[in-house]
């Protein structure tokens, strides 16, 4: 017996409809900016300016209507002594708001062998006021999330002391977390090796429950998609977040060898698809929306950035709104008859629904235009900002 359930179109229409009103992203600051490999850059009329990418960042906003908040890297986008009212004069006049903030203890070079994990305690300092630095502005600019990710790690067996530097990273963290304002919270980020080679601190999702664990009960842990080895199973980390009631956010972005920042679903939608499932099905099972931040971390390099956030967006919102049709209540009846087809083939059956007409549906009925690449292209926006940041006219190469 074939157990799939032909959804009517206004059932479908319905269920992406209602799925898609709850899904927001947020968007990367550091997308926006030209960035490379470490072979070389290849440059666009990117975003240059804390402005530039409010500015940028807004597009992708007016033409989506679901990116309302930017991640803003503390170095990168305010730097010390950065006025918090310029930063929200900026998200008014762009109409998007600071999102989560990234604390960077990663790039200067104090930071050679380390920040909270660091053998000397003078940077360890350092590294934690930094932090608590970020803790401050962040609640000043109205952002809820503190995002730090530790490059801490090492390149050679025996160089480190690996206990001592974990009991030095919980201890900087419980300080984080209790710096924090009512509302904050603190993800933590975890990824199994890059830049350090031998051994990384936090290096994946486990280490990061225990230190979230230990930090406090605001702390949770971050899935960044690209910070795992191959063929790992992210979806079960995700359901096992879940159930552990400890998953904060995620950072997307697709791989295909190891943290390559492509576009997400670019390689592996399916992926996409299965970790909405476990999310989808925990929510129907717990008859509430969790509070997830959902955060793009990539930065295209070929691509046109501001185009490419738009094209990340619309698939995140495709594969969201098929794993909304995943049937659960057939699907628990088919996992408890163990009958395996059939429960496979429910999934396999959302996945393949083409979701596009609803999704446009929910678009003209939320104001926006059906096809936001389309309409961004059409705006003007490209030509502009290639003639305001290199003073020459747009070329059919200005938009690849
Ligand atoms: C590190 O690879 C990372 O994923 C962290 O989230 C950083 O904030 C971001 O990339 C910087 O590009
Ligand atoms: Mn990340």
């Amino acid at each position: 017996m074939a157990l799939h359930s032909s959804k009517s179109s206004t059932r479908i229409d319905e269920t992406v409809a209602a799925a898609l009103d709850g899904l927001q992203i947020e968007l990367p600051s550091w997308g926006f900016a030209d960035t490379g490999t470490r072979f070389g850059k290849f440059y666009q009329p990117a975003a240059r300016t804390i402005e530039e990418k409010f500015s940028d960042a807004g597009q992708v906003h007016k033409f989506t209507g679901v990116c309302p908040t930017i991640a803003l890297h503390i170095l990168w986008d305010v730097p010390e002594g950065t006025e918090p009212s310029e930063v929200k004069k900026l998200a008014k006049r762009y109409g998007v708001q600071p999102g989560s903030i990234s604390p960077n203890v990663f790039q200067d070079q104090i930071y050679k062998h380390g920040s909270l994990c660091n053998e000397q305690e003078s940077v360890r300092q350092h590294a934690l006021q930094h932090i608590l630095y970020s803790v401050r502005i962040a609640r000043e600019l109205g952002s809820r999330d503190i995002t730090p990710w530790f490059a801490d790690g090492s390149n050679f067996p025996g160089t480190a002391n690996i206990r001592a530097r974990k009991q030095w990273l919980a201890e900087g963290l419980k300080r984080t977390h209790d710096a924090l304002g009512p509302d904050q919270r603190l993800l933590l980020e975890y990824k199994p090796f890059e830049p350090a080679f031998y051994h990384t601190d936090i290096a994946d999702w486990g280490m990061a429950l225990v230190l979230a664990r230990a930090a406090g009960p605001k702390a949770r842990v971050l899935v960044d998609t690209g910070h795992h080895y191959q063929t790992q199973n992210i979806e079960q980390i995700v359901a096992w977040l879940l159930d552990e009631d400890i998953l904060g956010g995620f950072h997307f972005n697709d791989r295909r060898y190891a943290d390559d920042d492509l576009t997400l679903g670019s390689i592996d939608p399916y992926q996409v698809f299965r970790i909405f499932a476990e999310i989808r099905f925990y929510e129907w099972e717990a008859g509430r929306r969790t509070d997830i931040a959902y955060m793009v971390d990539q930065s295209h390099n070929l691509k046109n950035k501001i185009e490419e956030m738009i094209q990340t967006v619309m698939t995140a919102q495709e594969l969201y709104a098929k794993a909304a049709l995943v049937d659960f209540p057939t699907l628990v009846v088919a996992q408890q008859e163990q009958r395996l087809i059939d429960a496979e083939d429910i999934y396999k059956d959302a996945f393949s629904t083409d979701v596009r007409p609803a999704v446009r549906e929910w678009r003209t009925a939320k104001g926006l235009a059906q096809d936001p690449l389309a309409a961004f292209r059409e705006s003007g926006y490209m030509e502009r900002i290639v003639r305001e940041r290199t003073g020459r006219a747009a070329t059919a190469s200005s938009y690849a």
